[in-house]
C-alpha cells in the first residue's frame, strides 16, 4: 500500500504538471479510472502534493500546516511518507536551496531526528538508525530547556542549520519517501494504462534504478 501511495502522489504531480503545460484546467486528483487501479484508495485520500526529487528520494516541503513532531510524522505517514532523514551535506544543501526558493527562510521545519528512545544518542525516528551526518547551528545541541529531544531546522544567515528543541512545538515539516524498483514499475504501469507518454521524464524526475 505504501508504494501505491507514493505512485499516486507522483501521478498527481504529473497530472498537475501536464495540465499546466497544456494550459488546461488543473485537475486536483486522478480520474476515477486511475483511482480504481489502487483498490481501496479513494479520491479523498489522494494528496495533491508538490514534490521535489533528489537522488532516489522525493520530498514534500510542508509549509502550509504546522504541528508538533508527532503530528508532523503522522501527516507524512498518512500520505505514504515519513519525516525527512538527511544523510549528507549534498542532501542538506538541496533542501536548503528548495526552502530558500520557496521563500520559507523564516520557517522552522521538523526533521526526523530525535533522542527520545535514549537521551545519549541521536537517531532517525522513522528508521531507528543512528544519525551519522549532523548540521547543528552554532552552540547546538544545547538542550537548553532540559527536554530538547527532537531536531528542527531553519535558515540561519542563509544556511539551513539544526537545533535540538522540545518535541511539542508547532512547526512546519518535511516528508520524504524513497523510490524502489517496485514503485517505479507501478508508475510505468500507470503510464501504460493511461496512454500517457513520458510520465517519468515530464512529470517525475526519477533516478536511474540499478
Ligand atoms: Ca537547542
Amino acid at each position: 500500500m505504501k508504494c501505491q501511495h507514493q505512485v499516486v502522489v507522483a501521478f498527481v504531480v504529473f497530472v498537475l504538471t501536464l495540465n499546466h503545460v497544456q494550459g488546461e484546467n488543473i485537475s486536483l486528483s486522478p480520474s476515477t479510472q486511475d483511482i480504481e487501479i489502487f483498490g481501496n484508495l479513494t479520491d479523498k485520500q489522494i494528496p495533491a502534493l508538490n514534490l521535489y526529487h533528489f537522488g532516489q528520494k522525493s520530498y514534500y516541503i510542508g509549509d502550509v500546516f504546522k504541528g508538533n513532531f508527532f503530528k508532523a510524522e503522522q501527516f507524512c505517514r498518512f500520505h505514504g511518507m515519513n519525516l525527512v532523514t538527511i544523510n549528507s551535506e549534498e542532501e542538506n544543501d538541496f533542501l536548503e536551496k528548495k526552502i530558500t526558493e520557496r521563500g520559507d527562510g523564516l520557517n522552522h521545519f521538523w526533521i526526523s531526528g530525535t533522542k527520545l528512545p535514549d537521551v545519549n544518542e541521536w537517531i532517525w525516528f522513522t528508521t531507528g538508525r543512528h544519525i551519522t551526518y549532523f548540521n547543528w547551528n552554532s552552540g547546538e545541541p544545547n538542550n537548553a530547556k532540559k527536554d530538547e529531544y527532537c531536531i528542527e531546522m531553519r535558515v540561519v544567515k542563509r544556511k539551513v542549520k539544526w537545533n535540538d528543541i522540545d518535541c511539542w512545538q508547532d512547526f512546519n515539516f518535511i516528508c520524504e519517501f524513497t523510490w524502489t524498483k517496485d514503485c517505479i514499475k507501478l508508475l510505468k504501469d500507470i503510464q501504460h494504462r493511461s496512454n500517457i507518454s513520458n510520465i517519468i521524464d515530464v512529470g517525475v524526475k526519477l533516478p536511474e534504478m540499478n
